[in-house]
């Protein structure tokens, strides 16, 4: 009996030559109009589909494959004799390999003029039958979706004369990820359309896929288990796309404090460093390079640096490799590593380096789980320009207080709330996170402050939201503080700038909070 593939593609990358491998290797190939057509035209032995049914491709292309000759030919079970005589009753040929990928759904909606009507055509009825059918009886069937399995493919058959088992289960896996994917996204755009049948941002049903990068020893505590997933096709830039180049196996606190540090590095044009402890900074700073940033970040909070996750956004250097390497870190993020830099850390075989690939992108949602639901918004990713900025008191802040209260803003974004931050010469000072009230915030970040030896003279400060009462700017202009931003907003705003006039300090109003939970 013929060998016989079916070929079926959108995405016709790789297809010329993979069909033109498989006439080689002996198959007939069956394939629908507009890559039948192709390879024709490239002078590839093919038979239509619609020639080999006897039946057309009709209400244009919608029915192409759906024919009992294409999915009997995939589902017959091989050998077993009952099957075989019904497809030889009926004429019958089994398929052995599909080759499909499908209606371009997603690519199709992302387009800015797609209309209602281009969404629904884009919908593949006949592609996702065909694989599934295929993934089914994977036993008998190969089926690829992905042009990248061509070459896999081709090769097992050139040296084992057909498509390995194994082969053949790992490629149905994946036909079932893909087409739950691709109803997921129709899912999506479906109910999220309004009246106008217009897509929202937040469909009424919200599926996404997610695919394990790894199992996790344990997660937030060692009796809670835990794996780690990146959704499909990760944008550059964000964490879920790191390389490590070397350490430990990564933890589920590392994973969750690396991208905390690294989500506020990147958000800096200077050269930055952050150190993370506990989803917190204990230490920002923009220098003229990685180390001097480095040098700076650590002063702020040299002791809760212990035991921290480091995250720069330049190059380090062999020179602050030899800075860092001071001190007991648990991962160092960094776009690239200098050589020098890694011959000092290879000589801590624990420490985990991770390599993140440059990228603006950001996740398009955030998600929070509560008891049997989730939470979905729109990653904070808005900062205040220095323009937009209004001045609310008689002082006004000088050019290099400026520059100090827009780098401590950008900081308290990355900060749990309440958050007050102190900052002079583009460094944190002292960081107060995580406290139910705003004025234990301001008091604890002074008390770190000074601790760390570093006065808060003439020092600024940010708060992430605005002061419900005068009390938490008092704190600050007793630390030493002399401009503040905040977003304002409070019904006692006034009370407030009354006292920032009282106490000749220079306050700012960015009209945005960032609260962090
Ligand atoms: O319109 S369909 O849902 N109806 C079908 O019967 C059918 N069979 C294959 N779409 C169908 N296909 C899809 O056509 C495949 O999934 C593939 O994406 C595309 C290939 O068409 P052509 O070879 O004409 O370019």
């Amino acid at each position: 009996m013929r060998k016989q593939a079916l070929l079926s593609v959108s995405d016709k990358s790789g297809i010329v030559a993979f069909a033109r491998e498989l006439v080689a290797l002996g198959y007939h190939i069956l394939s629908t109009g507009g890559t039948a057509k192709l390879l024709a035209q490239e002078g590839i032995e093919v038979q239509e589909v619609a020639d080999y049914t006897g039946f057309p491709e009709m209400l244009d292309g919608r029915v192409k494959t759906l024919n009992p000759k294409i999915h009997a030919g995939i589902l017959a079970r091989r050998p077993d004799p009952e099957h075989m005589k019904a497809l030889a009753d009926h004429e019958i040929d089994p398929i052995d390999i599909v080759v499909v990928n499908l209606y371009p759904f997603e690519q199709t909606i992302a387009k800015p003029d797609c209309t209602f009507e281009d969404a629904i055509e884009n919908i593949d009825i006949g592609g996702p039958t065909m694989i599934r059918a295929a993934a089914k009886n994977h036993e008998s069937v190969a089926v690829v979706v992905d042009p990248a399995d061509y070459e896999l493919v081709a090769e097992e058959i050139r040296a084992e004369g057909a498509v390995s088992a194994k082969t053949r289960f790992e490629l149905a896996k994946k036909v079932f990820a893909h087409t739950a994917r691709y109803d997921a996204m129709i899912t999506n755009y479906l109910t999220s359309l309004d009246e106008e049948q217009k897509p929202g941002r937040f469909p009424a049903v919200f599926t996404r896929q997610w695919e394990k990068v790894q199992d996790l020893r344990y997660g937030e505590n060692p009796h809670q288990q835990a794996a780690f997933y990146r959704e499909v096709n990760v944008a550059p830039g964000l964490l879920a796309g790191y390389e490590q180049l070397q350490g430990k196996e990564l933890s589920y606190n590392n994973i969750a404090d690396s991208d905390a540090a690294w989500e506020c590095a990147r958000s800096f044009k200077e050269p930055c460093c952050v150190i993370i402890k506990h989803a917190n900074p204990c230490g920002v700073a923009v220098g003229a390079d990685s180390a001097e940033a480095y040098a700076k970040a650590f002063k702020t909070d040299s002791k809760s640096a212990f035991g921290g996750i480091i995250a720069f956004n330049r190059i380090v250097t062999r020179e602050c490799a030899e800075l860092v390497a001071h001190q007991f870190a648990e991962v160092i993020i960094a776009p690239e590593f200098a050589e020098g830099a890694m011959e000092i850390f290879s000589q801590k075989k624990n420490l985990r380096l991770l390599k993140m690939a440059a990228g603006e992108a950001a996740n398009d949602f955030d998600f929070k789980r509560v008891g049997g639901g989730l939470l979905v918004q729109t990653p904070d990713t808005q900062l205040c320009a220095e323009d937009a900025l209004k001045c609310v008191t008689e002082r006004v802040p000088t050019e290099s207080q400026l520059k100090d209260l827009m780098f401590a803003w950008n900081v308290a974004r990355f900060v749990k709330s309440n958050t007050i931050v102190y900052v002079r010469d583009g460094m944190t000072l002292g960081v107060g996170a995580g406290q139910m009230s705003r004025v234990d915030s301001a008091r604890i970040a002074a008390m770190k402050a000074e601790e760390a030896g570093l006065s808060l003279e003439g020092s600024v400060a940010a708060s992430d939201a605005f002061f419900p009462f005068r009390d938490g700017l008092d704190v600050i202009v007793d630390a030493g503080a002399v401009a503040v931003i905040q977003p304002g907003g409070s019904i006692r705003d006034q009370e407030v700038i009354d006292a920032a006039n009282e106490r000749n300090v220079a306050m700012v109003l960015t009209g945005e909070r960032h609260f962090r939970h």
